[in-house]
Protein backbone atom coordinates (compact mmCIF):
# COMPACT_ATOMS: atom_id res chain seq x y z
CA UNK A 1 0.00 0.00 0.00
CA UNK A 2 2.49 2.46 0.91
CA UNK A 3 4.47 1.58 -2.00
CA UNK A 4 1.50 2.52 -4.11
CA UNK A 5 1.25 5.77 -2.49
CA UNK A 6 5.06 6.45 -3.11
CA UNK A 7 4.54 6.12 -6.63
CA UNK A 8 1.83 8.09 -7.33
CA UNK A 9 3.04 10.57 -5.20
CA UNK A 10 6.04 10.72 -7.09
CA UNK A 11 4.48 10.84 -10.32
CA UNK A 12 2.43 14.02 -9.38
CA UNK A 13 5.54 16.13 -7.85
CA UNK A 14 7.07 15.46 -11.32
CA UNK A 15 3.84 16.39 -13.20
CA UNK A 16 3.77 18.85 -16.00
CA UNK A 17 7.17 19.17 -15.46
CA UNK A 18 8.05 19.48 -19.26
CA UNK A 19 10.38 18.13 -21.73
CA UNK A 20 13.50 19.70 -20.44
CA UNK A 21 15.23 18.13 -17.49
CA UNK A 22 16.63 21.43 -16.37
CA UNK A 23 13.46 22.76 -16.97
CA UNK A 24 11.59 19.99 -14.89
CA UNK A 25 14.22 20.31 -12.14
CA UNK A 26 13.19 24.01 -11.35
CA UNK A 27 9.65 22.81 -11.12
CA UNK A 28 9.90 20.42 -8.53
CA UNK A 29 12.27 22.67 -6.75
CA UNK A 30 9.95 25.67 -7.23
CA UNK A 31 6.68 24.01 -6.30
CA UNK A 32 6.98 24.06 -2.65
CA UNK A 33 8.09 28.01 -1.91
CA UNK A 34 6.01 28.52 1.04
CA UNK A 35 8.56 27.20 3.48
CA UNK A 36 10.90 29.45 3.29
CA UNK A 37 12.63 30.58 5.85
CA UNK A 38 16.65 30.43 6.92
CA UNK A 39 19.16 29.82 9.93
CA UNK A 40 21.91 30.85 11.15
CA UNK A 41 24.67 28.55 10.53
CA UNK A 42 27.75 29.20 13.45
CA UNK A 43 30.48 29.54 10.91
CA UNK A 44 31.62 32.06 8.02
CA UNK A 45 28.82 31.13 5.98
CA UNK A 46 26.34 32.80 7.76
CA UNK A 47 22.55 33.03 6.76
CA UNK A 48 21.24 30.22 5.21
CA UNK A 49 17.84 29.54 3.15
CA UNK A 50 15.96 26.61 4.74
CA UNK A 51 13.49 25.25 2.40
CA UNK A 52 11.59 22.12 1.91
CA UNK A 53 11.83 20.32 -1.29
CA UNK A 54 9.99 17.43 -2.87
CA UNK A 55 9.92 14.33 0.16
CA UNK A 56 11.53 16.35 2.24
CA UNK A 57 11.24 18.53 5.45
CA UNK A 58 12.42 22.12 5.37
CA UNK A 59 16.32 21.71 4.80
CA UNK A 60 19.46 23.97 4.66
CA UNK A 61 20.17 24.97 0.97
CA UNK A 62 23.70 25.06 -0.75
CA UNK A 63 22.46 25.62 -4.37
CA UNK A 64 18.62 24.90 -5.75
CA UNK A 65 19.84 23.89 -9.66
CA UNK A 66 20.78 21.54 -9.09
CA UNK A 67 19.51 20.43 -5.73
CA UNK A 68 22.08 20.60 -2.66
CA UNK A 69 20.47 20.38 0.73
CA UNK A 70 22.26 19.90 4.03
CA UNK A 71 20.80 17.99 6.92
CA UNK A 72 19.91 20.13 10.00
CA UNK A 73 22.18 18.91 12.73
CA UNK A 74 19.91 18.53 15.45
CA UNK A 75 18.36 15.60 12.95
CA UNK A 76 21.17 13.56 14.08
CA UNK A 77 20.26 13.49 18.11
CA UNK A 78 16.71 12.36 17.05
CA UNK A 79 17.80 8.88 15.78
CA UNK A 80 20.53 6.80 15.01
CA UNK A 81 18.95 6.01 11.25
CA UNK A 82 18.53 9.56 9.76
CA UNK A 83 15.02 9.98 8.35
CA UNK A 84 14.61 9.79 4.16
CA UNK A 85 12.58 12.98 4.69
CA UNK A 86 16.01 14.67 6.33
CA UNK A 87 18.69 12.53 4.51
CA UNK A 88 21.19 15.18 2.28
CA UNK A 89 21.50 15.59 -0.89
CA UNK A 90 24.08 16.37 -3.51
CA UNK A 91 24.30 16.61 -7.29
CA UNK A 92 26.83 18.02 -9.52
CA UNK A 93 24.66 18.45 -12.96
CA UNK A 94 21.44 20.18 -13.99
CA UNK A 95 20.27 17.60 -15.79
CA UNK A 96 17.87 15.63 -13.60
CA UNK A 97 15.52 13.52 -15.04
CA UNK A 98 11.99 15.37 -14.51
CA UNK A 99 10.41 12.13 -13.96
CA UNK A 100 11.32 8.54 -13.28
CA UNK A 101 8.92 5.54 -13.78
CA UNK A 102 10.43 3.02 -11.48
CA UNK A 103 9.09 0.21 -13.07
CA UNK A 104 10.26 1.02 -16.28
CA UNK A 105 13.79 1.50 -15.03
CA UNK A 106 16.49 -0.98 -16.65
CA UNK A 107 20.27 -1.01 -15.05
CA UNK A 108 22.46 -1.49 -18.62
CA UNK A 109 25.06 -4.15 -17.64
CA UNK A 110 28.04 -4.35 -20.18
CA UNK A 111 31.25 -3.11 -21.08
CA UNK A 112 34.29 -4.77 -23.14
CA UNK A 113 35.33 -7.21 -19.93
CA UNK A 114 32.22 -9.40 -19.83
CA UNK A 115 31.08 -12.37 -22.10
CA UNK A 116 27.00 -11.76 -21.67
CA UNK A 117 26.09 -7.99 -21.38
CA UNK A 118 21.96 -7.47 -20.42
CA UNK A 119 19.42 -5.16 -19.68
CA UNK A 120 18.11 -5.51 -16.03
CA UNK A 121 14.81 -4.56 -14.91
CA UNK A 122 13.84 -3.30 -11.50
CA UNK A 123 11.40 -6.33 -11.60
CA UNK A 124 13.83 -8.80 -11.54
CA UNK A 125 16.53 -7.03 -9.61
CA UNK A 126 13.75 -7.31 -6.81
CA UNK A 127 12.88 -10.69 -7.57
CA UNK A 128 15.65 -12.66 -9.22
CA UNK A 129 18.06 -12.38 -6.56
CA UNK A 130 18.94 -12.60 -2.99
CA UNK A 131 18.06 -9.68 -1.30
CA UNK A 132 20.43 -8.23 1.55
CA UNK A 133 20.58 -5.46 4.12
CA UNK A 134 22.91 -3.08 5.80
CA UNK A 135 23.16 0.09 7.68
CA UNK A 136 25.61 2.04 6.38
CA UNK A 137 26.22 5.73 6.66
CA UNK A 138 26.92 7.81 3.47
CA UNK A 139 29.07 11.39 3.30
CA UNK A 140 29.90 13.53 1.16
CA UNK A 141 33.95 14.09 0.54
CA UNK A 142 32.96 17.52 1.40
CA UNK A 143 31.43 17.17 4.58
CA UNK A 144 32.29 20.09 7.09
CA UNK A 145 34.21 21.72 4.32
CA UNK A 146 32.78 25.61 5.15
CA UNK A 147 35.32 24.67 8.31
CA UNK A 148 38.64 24.64 6.53
CA UNK A 149 40.99 27.27 7.56
CA UNK A 150 42.57 28.83 5.30
CA UNK A 151 39.00 28.18 3.77
CA UNK A 152 38.68 26.32 0.53
CA UNK A 153 36.45 26.63 -2.88
CA UNK A 154 33.12 24.17 -3.51
CA UNK A 155 30.13 23.62 -1.23
CA UNK A 156 30.55 25.60 2.11
CA UNK A 157 28.97 22.60 3.80
CA UNK A 158 28.63 22.65 8.05
CA UNK A 159 28.32 18.96 9.44
CA UNK A 160 25.08 17.94 7.96
CA UNK A 161 26.36 16.20 4.31
CA UNK A 162 26.19 12.94 6.38
CA UNK A 163 23.40 10.21 6.99
CA UNK A 164 23.27 6.68 8.64
CA UNK A 165 20.25 4.50 6.74
CA UNK A 166 18.88 0.97 6.14
CA UNK A 167 19.39 -0.05 2.59
CA UNK A 168 17.91 -3.19 1.10
CA UNK A 169 19.19 -4.39 -2.09
CA UNK A 170 21.18 -7.31 -4.18
CA UNK A 171 25.44 -7.69 -3.89
CA UNK A 172 26.62 -5.88 -7.14
CA UNK A 173 28.77 -9.05 -6.94
CA UNK A 174 25.51 -11.19 -8.12
CA UNK A 175 24.49 -8.93 -10.89
CA UNK A 176 28.09 -8.90 -12.54
CA UNK A 177 28.33 -12.60 -12.25
CA UNK A 178 25.08 -13.11 -14.40
CA UNK A 179 27.27 -11.26 -16.97
CA UNK A 180 30.08 -13.10 -17.08
CA UNK A 181 32.75 -11.41 -16.43
CA UNK A 182 36.20 -11.80 -18.24
CA UNK A 183 39.31 -12.32 -16.19
CA UNK A 184 40.59 -9.05 -18.22
CA UNK A 185 38.31 -7.49 -15.85
CA UNK A 186 39.80 -4.49 -14.43
CA UNK A 187 37.41 -1.97 -13.36
CA UNK A 188 33.56 -1.51 -13.28
CA UNK A 189 31.94 1.90 -14.07
CA UNK A 190 28.64 3.37 -13.04
CA UNK A 191 26.78 5.87 -14.47
CA UNK A 192 22.77 7.14 -13.36
CA UNK A 193 19.70 9.14 -15.38
CA UNK A 194 21.19 12.86 -14.75
CA UNK A 195 23.35 14.20 -17.13
CA UNK A 196 25.49 17.70 -17.65
CA UNK A 197 23.10 19.60 -19.64
CA UNK A 198 25.59 23.05 -20.41
CA UNK A 199 28.39 20.66 -21.34
CA UNK A 200 31.02 19.54 -18.68
CA UNK A 201 31.40 15.74 -17.58
CA UNK A 202 28.48 13.46 -16.97
CA UNK A 203 28.75 11.98 -13.35
CA UNK A 204 30.65 8.55 -14.06
CA UNK A 205 32.41 6.77 -11.15
CA UNK A 206 34.68 3.92 -11.24
CA UNK A 207 35.60 1.03 -8.22
CA UNK A 208 38.46 -1.50 -9.03
CA UNK A 209 37.02 -4.90 -9.72
CA UNK A 210 37.62 -7.09 -6.60
CA UNK A 211 36.45 -3.71 -4.80
CA UNK A 212 33.11 -4.41 -6.83
CA UNK A 213 33.08 -7.97 -5.98
CA UNK A 214 34.00 -8.10 -2.21
CA UNK A 215 29.91 -8.78 -2.02
CA UNK A 216 29.11 -5.60 0.04
CA UNK A 217 28.90 -3.24 -2.68
CA UNK A 218 25.03 -3.31 -3.11
CA UNK A 219 22.40 -2.16 -5.44
CA UNK A 220 19.76 -0.78 -3.12
CA UNK A 221 16.00 0.14 -3.97
CA UNK A 222 15.26 0.22 -0.39
CA UNK A 223 16.59 3.05 1.94
CA UNK A 224 15.06 2.54 5.72
CA UNK A 225 12.21 0.54 4.88
CA UNK A 226 10.58 2.43 1.97
CA UNK A 227 11.16 3.34 -1.83
CA UNK A 228 14.58 6.04 -2.35
CA UNK A 229 13.82 9.42 -2.39
CA UNK A 230 13.89 11.01 -5.49
CA UNK A 231 16.21 13.23 -4.99
CA UNK A 232 18.49 10.32 -3.18
CA UNK A 233 18.61 8.14 -6.04
CA UNK A 234 15.11 6.91 -6.81
CA UNK A 235 14.82 3.97 -8.08
CA UNK A 236 18.42 2.30 -7.27
CA UNK A 237 21.83 3.92 -5.86
CA UNK A 238 24.62 1.94 -5.36
CA UNK A 239 25.79 1.43 -2.12
CA UNK A 240 29.53 1.28 -0.98
CA UNK A 241 29.47 0.87 2.43
CA UNK A 242 32.49 2.56 4.46
CA UNK A 243 33.39 4.84 1.18
CA UNK A 244 32.38 8.83 0.65
CA UNK A 245 29.42 9.26 -1.34
CA UNK A 246 30.66 10.25 -4.36
CA UNK A 247 30.96 6.42 -5.43
CA UNK A 248 27.34 5.81 -4.50
CA UNK A 249 25.83 6.36 -8.03
CA UNK A 250 21.97 7.04 -7.84
CA UNK A 251 19.47 6.77 -10.29
CA UNK A 252 21.88 3.96 -11.48
CA UNK A 253 21.25 3.22 -15.11
CA UNK A 254 24.60 2.00 -16.25
CA UNK A 255 27.09 -0.76 -15.55
CA UNK A 256 30.52 -1.17 -17.59
CA UNK A 257 33.19 -3.76 -16.76
CA UNK A 258 36.02 -2.75 -18.31
CA UNK A 259 39.80 -4.43 -19.04
CA UNK A 260 41.67 -0.70 -19.23
CA UNK A 261 41.45 2.02 -15.86
CA UNK A 262 38.60 4.54 -16.54
CA UNK A 263 40.14 8.26 -15.96
CA UNK A 264 36.54 10.17 -16.34
CA UNK A 265 36.64 13.47 -14.74
CA UNK A 266 34.88 12.68 -11.87
CA UNK A 267 37.28 10.33 -10.93
CA UNK A 268 40.42 12.66 -12.36
CA UNK A 269 40.99 14.93 -11.31
CA UNK A 270 38.08 15.42 -8.97
CA UNK A 271 37.64 13.53 -5.96
CA UNK A 272 41.47 12.95 -5.43
CA UNK A 273 43.28 13.08 -1.99
CA UNK A 274 46.69 13.58 -1.33
CA UNK A 275 48.85 10.39 -1.44
CA UNK A 276 49.66 9.73 1.80
CA UNK A 277 48.99 8.67 4.95
CA UNK A 278 47.29 11.88 6.48
CA UNK A 279 45.60 12.73 3.17
CA UNK A 280 46.54 16.61 3.70
CA UNK A 281 49.25 18.62 3.15
CA UNK A 282 50.31 22.17 4.59
CA UNK A 283 47.89 24.21 4.24
CA UNK A 284 48.29 26.62 1.55
CA UNK A 285 49.95 23.63 -0.93
CA UNK A 286 49.42 21.78 -3.83
CA UNK A 287 50.24 17.77 -3.43
CA UNK A 288 52.79 16.59 -5.47
CA UNK A 289 50.49 13.31 -5.79
CA UNK A 290 47.28 12.42 -5.51
CA UNK A 291 45.14 9.28 -5.40
CA UNK A 292 41.19 8.88 -5.79
CA UNK A 293 39.29 9.47 -1.97
CA UNK A 294 38.30 6.00 -0.52
CA UNK A 295 37.31 5.37 2.79
CA UNK A 296 35.48 7.30 5.76
CA UNK A 297 38.12 8.41 8.59
CA UNK A 298 37.03 8.08 12.17
CA UNK A 299 34.65 10.79 13.36
CA UNK A 300 32.43 11.65 16.45
CA UNK A 301 29.97 14.11 16.98
CA UNK A 302 28.01 15.90 19.89
CA UNK A 303 24.47 16.21 18.90
CA UNK A 304 22.97 16.64 22.25
CA UNK A 305 23.81 19.82 22.41
CA UNK A 306 25.15 22.60 19.54
CA UNK A 307 28.01 24.76 19.96
CA UNK A 308 27.11 28.06 22.11
CA UNK A 309 24.52 26.12 23.48
CA UNK A 310 23.27 26.20 27.47
CA UNK A 311 23.07 23.84 30.19
CA UNK A 312 21.70 23.86 33.96
CA UNK A 313 24.10 24.95 36.19
CA UNK A 314 24.37 21.97 39.34
CA UNK A 315 22.51 19.32 37.15
CA UNK A 316 23.55 16.01 35.47
CA UNK A 317 22.44 16.29 31.70
CA UNK A 318 23.13 13.19 29.55
CA UNK A 319 25.22 14.44 26.43
CA UNK A 320 24.60 12.45 23.41
CA UNK A 321 26.03 11.74 20.07
CA UNK A 322 27.02 9.97 16.89
CA UNK A 323 30.61 8.40 15.95
CA UNK A 324 31.34 6.01 12.94
CA UNK A 325 34.43 5.35 10.57
CA UNK A 326 35.18 3.42 7.44
CA UNK A 327 33.89 0.02 8.61
CA UNK A 328 36.44 -1.48 11.01
CA UNK A 329 33.46 -0.20 13.81
CA UNK A 330 33.42 2.19 16.57
CA UNK A 331 35.80 0.81 19.77
CA UNK A 332 36.01 3.36 21.94
CA UNK A 333 34.50 6.70 22.34
CA UNK A 334 36.04 9.08 24.70
CA UNK A 335 35.06 12.82 26.37
CA UNK A 336 36.42 15.73 27.88
CA UNK A 337 34.72 18.65 29.19
CA UNK A 338 37.47 20.76 29.95
CA UNK A 339 38.77 21.33 26.80
CA UNK A 340 41.02 18.23 26.07
CA UNK A 341 42.80 18.36 29.03
CA UNK A 342 41.49 15.17 30.76
CA UNK A 343 40.00 12.42 29.10
CA UNK A 344 37.34 9.45 29.90
CA UNK A 345 35.26 6.66 28.64
CA UNK A 346 31.96 7.84 27.08
CA UNK A 347 29.21 4.60 26.84
CA UNK A 348 28.70 3.08 23.51
CA UNK A 349 24.94 2.66 21.99
CA UNK A 350 23.21 -0.40 20.26
CA UNK A 351 25.56 -1.97 17.74
CA UNK A 352 24.19 -1.59 14.54
CA UNK A 353 26.78 -2.73 12.71
CA UNK A 354 30.58 -1.57 11.42
CA UNK A 355 29.08 0.72 8.98
CA UNK A 356 26.58 2.19 10.86
CA UNK A 357 26.66 5.44 13.18
CA UNK A 358 27.00 4.01 16.68
CA UNK A 359 25.53 5.72 19.82
CA UNK A 360 27.03 7.23 22.76
CA UNK A 361 26.55 8.98 25.92
CA UNK A 362 27.88 10.17 28.90
CA UNK A 363 26.75 12.53 31.79
CA UNK A 364 28.18 15.54 32.82
CA UNK A 365 27.04 17.69 35.51
CA UNK A 366 28.53 21.42 34.88
CA UNK A 367 29.23 23.95 37.18
CA UNK A 368 28.22 27.73 36.22
CA UNK A 369 30.32 29.07 33.57
CA UNK A 370 31.50 28.10 30.36
CA UNK A 371 32.71 25.14 29.34
CA UNK A 372 34.81 23.51 26.44
CA UNK A 373 33.10 20.02 25.48
CA UNK A 374 35.62 17.24 23.56
CA UNK A 375 34.59 13.74 22.16
CA UNK A 376 37.15 11.78 20.00
CA UNK A 377 36.34 8.43 18.42
CA UNK A 378 38.72 5.12 17.95
CA UNK A 379 37.71 2.25 15.47
CA UNK A 380 38.76 -1.25 15.87
CA UNK A 381 41.97 -0.59 14.39
CA UNK A 382 43.42 2.09 16.60
CA UNK A 383 42.50 4.67 14.22
CA UNK A 384 41.26 8.10 15.45
CA UNK A 385 40.77 11.91 15.01
CA UNK A 386 43.41 14.07 14.98
CA UNK A 387 43.76 16.83 17.64
CA UNK A 388 44.36 19.64 15.50
CA UNK A 389 42.91 20.01 11.67
CA UNK A 390 44.39 18.96 8.74
CA UNK A 391 44.08 20.52 5.36
CA UNK A 392 44.23 19.53 1.87
CA UNK A 393 42.51 22.21 -1.12
CA UNK A 394 39.79 20.15 -2.14
CA UNK A 395 38.12 20.16 1.77
CA UNK A 396 37.56 16.91 1.68
CA UNK A 397 37.88 14.33 4.89
CA UNK A 398 37.89 16.69 7.75
CA UNK A 399 37.59 14.43 10.82
CA UNK A 400 39.25 16.90 13.85
CA UNK A 401 38.09 16.19 17.50
CA UNK A 402 35.56 19.40 17.32
CA UNK A 403 35.22 21.58 20.16
CA UNK A 404 30.99 22.05 21.54
CA UNK A 405 31.23 25.19 23.80
CA UNK A 406 28.45 25.39 25.85
CA UNK A 407 27.71 27.56 29.29
CA UNK A 408 26.09 26.57 32.48
CA UNK A 409 23.57 29.03 34.39
N1 LIG B 1 23.70 10.17 -10.35
C1 LIG B 1 24.42 10.84 -9.43
N2 LIG B 1 24.80 10.17 -8.33
C2 LIG B 1 25.52 10.79 -7.38
C3 LIG B 1 25.93 12.14 -7.50
C4 LIG B 1 25.52 12.83 -8.68
O1 LIG B 1 25.82 14.01 -8.90
N3 LIG B 1 24.76 12.14 -9.62
N4 LIG B 1 26.69 12.74 -6.53
C5 LIG B 1 27.40 11.84 -5.59
C6 LIG B 1 27.90 12.49 -4.37
S1 LIG B 1 29.32 13.42 -4.49
C7 LIG B 1 27.33 12.27 -3.14
S2 LIG B 1 28.00 12.95 -1.74
C8 LIG B 1 26.14 11.41 -2.99
C9 LIG B 1 25.06 12.04 -2.18
O2 LIG B 1 23.99 11.16 -2.01
P1 LIG B 1 22.57 11.71 -1.60
O3 LIG B 1 22.24 12.87 -2.48
O4 LIG B 1 21.63 10.57 -1.72
O5 LIG B 1 22.70 12.12 -0.16
O6 LIG B 1 25.59 11.06 -4.24
C10 LIG B 1 26.56 10.65 -5.19
N5 LIG B 1 25.88 10.07 -6.31
MO1 LIG C 1 29.94 14.25 -2.42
Amino acid sequence: MRHTTNRLRRKLLAGGAGALAGAGMTMLSRSVLAQTSTIELPIANGRRVVERFPEKRPMIVLTTRPPQLETPFEVFNDSVLTPNDAFFVRYHNNGLPPSIDGDKHVIKIGGNAVAKPYELTMAELRSAFKPVELVAVNQCSGNSRGFFNPRVTGGQLANGAMGNARWVGVPLKDVLARAEPKNSAREVTFNGLDIALFGGGDFVKALQMNHAMDGEVMLAYQMNGADIPMLNGYPVKLIVPGYYGTYWVKHLSEIEVVEQPFEGFWMKPAYRVPDNDCACVEPGTTPSATRPIGRFNVRSFITSVADGGRLRAGQQTVVRGIAFDGGQGVREVAYSTDGGQSWRGAMLGADLGRYSFREFTFGFTPEKGSHDLRVRAWNRSGQSQPMEALWQPAGYMRNVVESVKVTAI
